[in-house]
């Protein structure tokens, strides 16, 4: 071989957080495939197995070109055997037996349907299935008891399973920005999530809300709610209270990953015509009004979104940027990063150094990424 027919081996880092994954990639045939094993191992409470499916994924993500045989991934790392077969079916038939036949499978098809009802987890839809409810319909039509959250997600379950556009996410951004200022001028109010890192579309519009006066920003929350609601802009809302105590013997990760801001997770109602009118008369995503059943309402004037507010004092404003910007396995990748390699501890709240047994401040993102000893990779590329 010639040298410049020698493709220049890639040197691929393990931790998805040493990497730079662009949004749009190169392999989502691949990609698509090794995500829907990872999701049906999540179905099946394989947590270890869904893990290791998605880093796989996310590899291929992180690559400058499309695979197109076996020897375009050697050295790569996190590459496990079930995933290399995978993907050796899919690059000799075109598809792989297991991928499609996952797909196609009732408990797969019925799991999706039930998780994606608002309010609805893993647990709760696997019990649902194994009492022979298929999809949100299903929980109509044979009464399943549900509760608040649960039944705002099957009442604008078309909506909110229609994905949210950039555009939608401004509107909101506006309106959100409005609350705030009006009930605690000179708050900062950042869109997290998603939408931070480039995605054109999501599931939700994330916001992380602080103020630079720290305390200012305690009791925030019902009074952000309370003006959203005389605005009658909310479908529903939940708010949690902050359980967040910094603890001098560490560590810094709370129980759980769940971390314990102030959080409100709610559904807006976002009037078609606070959005441009080109996009509206175009869009046939809009609930028509006539639906199925499970929308309430007649007119098409509004549709459902979810909003998730978080508010953070501004000390652990870096740190729940950070937290909130994802993606889902980059934020995975750096708090193992942390534990594993540098015997810290983080969390949406805060940076714990084992060693020294202290907590390590930070005012930005791109502190917190040397104080772990990473080169700084911006949202953009967290797309893990
Ligand atoms: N996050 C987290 N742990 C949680 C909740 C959220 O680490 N328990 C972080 C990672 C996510 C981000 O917050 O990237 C926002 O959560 P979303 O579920 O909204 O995910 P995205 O915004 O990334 O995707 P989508 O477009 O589906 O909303
Ligand atoms: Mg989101």
């Amino acid at each position: 071989t010639k040298p410049s027919e020698v493709t220049p081996a890639i040197l691929m880092k393990s931790y998805a957080c040493q990497r730079r994954t662009p949004l749009k990639h190169h392999n989502s045939v691949l990609t698509d495939a090794l995500e829907i094993l990872a999701l049906n191992a999540e179905f099946t409470k394989n947590e270890g197995r869904s893990v290791a499916f998605r880093r796989a994924a996310s590899v291929l993500k992180a690559l400058p070109r499309g695979v197109r045989t076996m020897d375009d991934l050697k050295d790569l790392p996190c590459l496990g055997e079930h995933s290399l077969r995978v993907i050796k079916e899919i690059l000799d038939a075109g598809t792989s037996s297991e991928v499609e036949w996952t797909r196609q499978s009732e408990q797969f098809q019925a799991m999706k349907a039930l998780t994606g009802v608002f309010g609805v987890g893993v647990r709760t839809a696997d019990r649902w299935f194994r009492e022979g409810l298929r999809n949100h319909l299903d929980l109509i039509h044979k009464s399943q008891k549900l509760n608040r959250a649960q039944e705002a997600g099957v009442q604008y379950y078309n909506d909110l399973n229609t994905p949210v556009t950039k555009k939608e996410a401004m509107v909101i951004t506006v309106i959100v920005e409005k609350a705030v200022n009006d009930v605690l001028p000179g708050a900062i109010i950042t869109l997290t999530g998603g939408f931070r890192r480039g995605k054109e579309v999501g599931h939700d519009v994330d916001f992380l809300i602080t103020h630079p006066d720290e305390g200012a920003e305690e009791k925030l929350m019902p009074k952000i709610v309370n003006w959203l609601e005389d605005q009658g802009l909310l479908l529903y809302q939940k708010t949690t209270r902050n359980s967040y105590l910094e603890n001098k013997d560490g560590p810094a990760r709370p129980a759980c990953n769940m971390d314990r801001f102030e959080r409100c997770f709610s559904i807006f109602k976002l009037e078609r015509s606070k959005l441009d009118s080109d996009t509206r008369i175009e869009d046939s995503s809009y609930n028509s009004g006539v639906t199925d059943g499970t929308q309430t309402h007649s007119g098409s004037t509004w549709r459902a979104v979810r909003v998730d507010l978080v508010v953070s004092p501004y000390s652990q404003f870096a740190f729940a940027t950070l937290g909130w910007t994802g993606s889902k396995l980059f934020e995975r990748e750096l708090r193992r990063w942390a534990g594993q390699e540098k015997g810290m501890s983080l969390s949406s709240h805060a940076l714990y150094d084992s060693k020294q047994q202290r907590y390590l401040p930070a005012n930005s993102e791109e502190e917190i990424f040397t104080l772990l000893g990473l080169e700084y990779i911006p949202p953009s590329e967290r797309n893990a």
